[in-house]
């Protein structure tokens, strides 16, 4: 059965290519992204107005198919299948029946749909069964999903796959396979995972010649296969829905990333205590705990920026209230924080107490807050609090009702808010696909509920917290959520393998967005050891978001719990980080101004450079700082692969030639970095407890012989007035060992 082209449409400069059977929307913006969508327009939570580039006018040949295949043949395309041609700026989409694209671009051939039918492999009748005793469940009946929607591409001999988010596995994700359905699983997170928390569906292609992004924006349960089922193919399958997607093509990642986070919005800079180091545990049990705490790392001379409270602040686990008894006056705990020099970050889960004396409850009850069954009858579930109702993010109202809940905090001095649970997590089953929410029924809704709930405390923070910038930090995430939060991998376990990990997820959230994401340090669930601990710090000494957090009943994993040796490590780490904060801000900065991230895996760097393709034990911290931390027990060395160019031993100052793989000295105490020729780093030296006490005059320019350029930034470390011009920035050029400076901008 075939699909055959009739013929095309121009209309707001979107060609409508008609089909026997139906439409396909293909518009080429000004910047090379090509969106090929089921229906007309940009409908998306992902992305929003302001974001929308202009559509390039189209030169849309298509009044017959004869002058298709000209223009086809005068291109070197020999297809005579060719319909329609489609061309501006650097694309050219040729259209054939059954509604298959192939897009150049700048000439060349980039994304191929797959012609063939799908080539799954033959089953066992047996199969299922096996694998359900394998996974230890019920074997479920095998869904005919009747309404699904496939995007099916040809995958090249030599596409290497990342991005997606969160998810486990290697960095390079071909080979493998992934479901877009946001799951809070406490089981330790393995390879085999199919879904974790965030649900982010942008991945990039890497091929021997060309680089693209898709992203396809269906917030429905979604399949990724990259070339697992067949190698010859990827394919992407959203349940439901509608096809709707972007081609992004580039010169490489970097390009890549820019583009989508053109469409989807870049990470913002934060205030700078957010680059800090945070201690957090489930759960510090008292207000005077977590003082005791602020002040051991005081004591220790350990810097730290953030403490967080986790659930037993709250009074029954009831959202924006707070226990009487453990946490009576947090408001004089965040002044005697703040003296010295620490903020608090509090937790806030989605789910509502069902209590007819809880003002939330009742007001979200009056406003009709909450999500519903179809019987129209709010919809309950468990979580923390015991019986509870789930509020209706997706509608505006109920957000502005939710932000402004977010001044309860702020009047006690809480500086930064963490959503958790917000998948959402529930503890007597999962909801049902057809709970009822404005924007449409839970199977449509859930990928987007915590990107919701996030934008709801955003917006709250950033109306009432006096022009601060806001901070949010997320468990649950769609594309796009970014623009209003940071994310942590959520519950990981104090094993060995986590380290490793924690590095994939943070390349990979990196590159989809979430510039701003970490894993918990030491390791959530589970008994952490010492050296773990250690390794786990040195792993993350970069890592945009530094947090220790650990869970009730495991093993408890301040640095203090344990010995001289494992206190002094973890001091040297943290003070290694502090050393490069100025650094760290000045990516932040030029991230939200072109999405490049601040942590990039090392093929995002050197794309061209085969052996990259799948490293995520090393990471680059901008394009000057190459970390290769230990991930395994024992050692006191390790293999470092540096990239083609120079490089400089941190500590020792040697030099090194790159291309090859060197042997790193790495003590229990020794995180090996390595820094490229022409680097220019502003550092900060001297007395450092917390990012307060990095003031200009401890901030100095760090440099290596050879090429580069670098532009050092400075603010008021908290507003917004940045937007406005209130900053400065500097541009600093080296050739050989000669450092030139530039004023580019003097607002302060
Ligand atoms: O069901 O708030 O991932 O960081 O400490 C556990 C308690 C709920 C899960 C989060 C974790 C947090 C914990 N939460």
């Amino acid at each position: 059965m075939g699909n055959s082209y009739k013929n095309c449409k121009i209309q707001d400069n979107t060609a409508e290519l008609i089909y026997e059977n139906g439409s396909l929307f293909v518009t080429i913006f000004e910047n090379n992204i090509v969106h090929v969508a089921q229906k007309p327009g940009i409908e998306s939570v992902a992305i929003e107005e302001g974001f929308i580039p202009k559509a390039a006018t189209p030169d849309v040949t298509c009044k017959d198919t004869s002058d298709a295949k000209g223009t086809a043949a005068e291109a070197g395309v020999s297809d005579a299948a060719v319909k329609a041609v489609i061309s501006a700026r650097d694309i050219t989409v040729y259209v054939k029946d059954n509604e298959k694209l192939d897009i150049y671009y700048k000439g060349k051939l980039v994304l191929s749909d797959y012609e063939k039918a799908r080539k799954k492999s033959e089953k066992n009748p047996y199969e299922d069964l096996a694998i359900a005793e394998l996974e230890g469940h019920t074997v479920g009946k095998d869904e005919e999903k009747t309404d699904a929607v496939t995007i099916i591409k040809k995958l090249g001999k030599d596409d290497a796959i990342y991005g997606l988010g969160d998810k486990p596995g290697c960095l390079n994700k071909r080979g493998y396979s992934y479901v877009n359905w946001n799951t809070d699983d406490p089981a330790p997170h393995v390879d085999s995972f199919k879904s974790l928390y965030k649900s982010i569906p942008f991945f990039i292609v890497l091929g021997d010649e060309y680089c693209y992004g898709i992203f396809a924006d269906n917030t429905y349960k979604t399949t990724f296969d990259f070339g697992y089922e067949n190698t010859d193919y990827y394919f992407v399958e959203h349940e439901k829905g509608e096809l709707d997607y972007y081609f992004m093509p580039g010169n490489d990642m970097a390009e890549v990333v820019g583009l989508y986070t053109s469409l989807t919005g870049t990470t913002p800079l934060y205030q700078r205590w957010i680059y800090g180091s945070h201690q957090s545990r489930w759960g510090y049990y008292t207000q005077d705990e977590v003082l005791d705490i602020a002040d051991k790392f005081r004591e220790l001379d350990i810097p730290c920026d953030v403490i967080h409270m986790d659930i037993d602040y709250m009074n029954g686990y009831r959202v924006f209230t707070f226990d009487d008894k453990k946490f009576p006056d947090v408001k004089s705990l965040s002044e005697k924080l703040a003296d010295r020099g620490v903020k608090l970050i509090s937790i806030i889960d989605p789910g509502v107490k069902k209590d007819e004396d809880y003002f939330m409850y009742k007001e979200g009850m009056e406003m009709d807050a909450f999500a519903h069954d179809t019987d129209g009858s709010v919809y309950e579930n468990a979580v923390w609090p015991g019986t509870s109702v789930f509020p209706d993010f997706t509608k505006q109202s109920v957000r502005s009702w939710w932000g402004d809940k977010t001044k309860i905090l702020l009047e006690h001095g809480i500086s930064g808010i963490w959503n958790d649970m917000n998948e959402p997590a529930s503890f007597n089953g999962p909801l049902p696909d057809d709970v009822q929410f404005e924007y449409g029924a839970h199977e449509k809704v859930h990928n987007i509920y915590g990107h919701f709930m996030a934008k709801a405390t955003y917006e709250g923070l950033a109306k009432n917290d006096g022009g601060k910038r806001p901070f949010v930090l997320t468990r649950a995430a769609y594309a796009g959520s970014q623009k209003y939060c940071g994310g942590w991998t959520g519950d990981n376990h104090s094993i060995w393998a986590h380290i490793a990990l924690s590095l994939e997820q943070v390349c990979n959230l990196s590159v989809s967005g979430l510039a701003m994401c970490g894993s918990d340090i030491g390791g959530f669930g589970s008994d952490t050891t010492p050296e773990l601990l250690v390794r786990f710090y040195e792993a993350a000494v970069f890592v945009p978001f530094f947090r220790n957090h650990s869970a009730m009943g495991t093993r408890r994993q301040e640095p203090w719990q344990f010995d001289e040796t494992t206190i002094d490590a973890v001091r040297k780490t943290v003070k290694l980080r502090y050393r490069f904060i100025p650094y760290i801000y000045d990516l932040a900065h030029e991230c939200e101004k072109t999405g490049a991230p601040i942590v990039r895996p090392l093929v995002y760097e050197y794309p061209a450079d085969m052996h990259v393709r799948n490293i995520s034990d090393e990471y680059m911290l901008g394009s000057f700082v190459l970390v290769a931390p230990v991930i395994a027990p024992g050692k006191e060395a390790r293999e470092v692969y540096l990239p083609d160019g120079d490089w400089y031993d941190y500590y020792t100052g040697e030099k090194y030639s790159g291309g090859r793989y060197i042997l790193a000295d790495a003590p229990l105490d020794k995180v090996p970095v390595f820094i490229k020729a022409g680097a220019i780093i502003p550092v900060a030296d001297g007395e450092i407890r917390s990012t307060e006490d990095i003031t200009e005059d401890k901030i100095s320019i760090l440099t290596y012989p050879g090429k580069g350029s670098f532009v050092h930034y400075q603010d008021d470390n908290e507003t917004f007035a940045y937007r406005d011009g209130a900053y400065n920035a500097v541009e600093y050029t080296m050739d050989g060992d000669k450092l030139e400076k530039r004023v580019l901008h003097k607002g302060l």
